[in-house]
C-alpha cells in the first residue's frame, strides 16, 4: 500500500495507434512488462486497453481487442496491482475478467453495448462510466454545452442510475469526467476548475488527464513533453477531490501526488 490518499492508475495501451504511446506495448510480452514496471513505480492499478479513442480513432472489433488485450490481462493479473480493462465491449470484458480483470472502465458509460452493463453487475466487478459528447469519430467536431459542469454532472447522474438499475452496486461505481472527451479547451478547464462540483453525485472521481492535446494548446508542447502540464493538471484535480489519477507517467506523478497531498493535508 502507498502513502497516498489517491490513487494512481497507471496505462497499458495495448494498440498500434494509441496517441501517445501506441505500437511501444502492441507485443504481449512488451505491454506485460511496461505493466510490471508501472506497478513498481507505484500504480495502485493498472488500465488495459486494446482500442485507441483518441479523436478521430476507428472502432477495432472484438476479436482484434481481445486478443491484444487477454494475455496482457493474463499476465498481470496476480502481479499484486488490481486490473482494470478499458473496454466498451461486453465481449472483451468478460474475457478480462475472466483472465483477471475486476475493474471495467468504459469510456461510453454503459451507451456502446448494451448487454456490458448486465455482465458487470452479474460479474460483481467495480466499473468507471465516464462522461463523452458523441463518440471517438465525432467528439472532437464542435462540442457545445450550455454549461459544461452540469452537464457532464446531469451525464454521469444519469449513467449511475441505470448502472444501479441494471443492478451495478453503487458502491463498486466511479465517475470519469473525460476529459478531452467532446470538450474544447475552455471546457477541459473549467471541468478541472471546478472538479469538486462532481462531489455531489457521491461517487469516487476518476480524472485523465495525461499528456492529452490540450496540455499542447496550452504550452505548445509535443505529446512527448507533456509531462509539466501531465502533473500540473493532476495535482490541480488531486486538490478538487479526484480519488484516481490515470496517467502513463505514473513515477514522476506519484512523487508530485505525494508532496501535493502532505500540503494539502497540513
Ligand atoms: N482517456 C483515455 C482512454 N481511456 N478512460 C478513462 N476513464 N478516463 C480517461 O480520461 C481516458 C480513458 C485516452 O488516453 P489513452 O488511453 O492514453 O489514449 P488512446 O485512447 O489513444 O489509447
Amino acid at each position: 500500500m502507498s502513502a497516498r490518499r489517491a490513487r494512481l492508475m497507471g496505462v497499458v495501451n495495448v494498440t498500434p495507434d494509441s496517441f501517445s504511446d501506441g505500437g511501444l506495448y502492441l507485443e504481449p510480452e512488451r505491454a506485460i512488462e511496461h505493466g510490471l514496471e508501472l506497478a513498481r513505480a507505484g500504480a495502485d492499478l493498472l488500465d488495459i486497453g486494446g482500442e485507441s479513442t483518441r479523436p478521430g480513432a476507428e472502432g477495432v472489433s472484438a476479436e482484434e481487442e481481445l486478443a491484444r488485450v487477454e494475455p496482457v490481462v493474463g499476465g498481470l493479473a496476480g502481479s499484486g496491482v488490481p486490473i482494470s480493462i478499458d473496454t466498451s465491449k461486453a465481449a472483451v470484458a468478460a474475457a478480462a475478467i475472466d483472465a483477471g480483470a475486476e475493474i471495467v472502465n468504459d469510456v461510453t458509460a454503459f451507451r456502446g453495448d448494451e448487454d456490458l452493463a448486465a455482465l458487470c453487475a452479474e460479474r460483481g466487478v467495480g466499473v468507471v462510466l465516464m462522461h463523452m459528447l458523441g463518440t471517438p469519430r465525432t467528439m472532437q467536431v464542435d462540442p457545445v454545452y450550455d454549461d459544461v459542469v452540469d452537464g457532464v454532472k446531469a451525464f454521469l447522474a444519469e449513467r449511475i442510475e441505470l448502472a444501479v438499475s441494471a443492478g451495478v452496486a453503487e458502491e463498486r461505481i466511479s465517475i470519469d469526467p473525460g476529459i478531452g472527451f467532446g470538450k474544447t479547451l475552455a471546457h477541459n478547464l473549467e471541468l478541472l476548475r471546478r472538479l469538486g462540483e462532481l462531489r455531489d453525485l457521491g461517487r469516487p472521481i476518476v480524472v485523465g488527464t495525461s499528456r492529452k492535446a490540450f496540455i499542447g494548446k496550452i504550452d505548445g508542447s509535443a505529446v512527448e513533453d507533456r509531462l509539466g502540464g501531465t502533473i500540473a493538471s493532476s495535482v490541480i484535480a488531486l486538490a478538487g477531490g479526484a480519488d484516481v489519477l490515470r496517467v502513463h507517467d505514473v513515477a514522476e506523478v506519484a512523487e508530485a501526488v505525494t508532496v501535493a497531498e502532505a500540503i494539502l493535508s497540513a
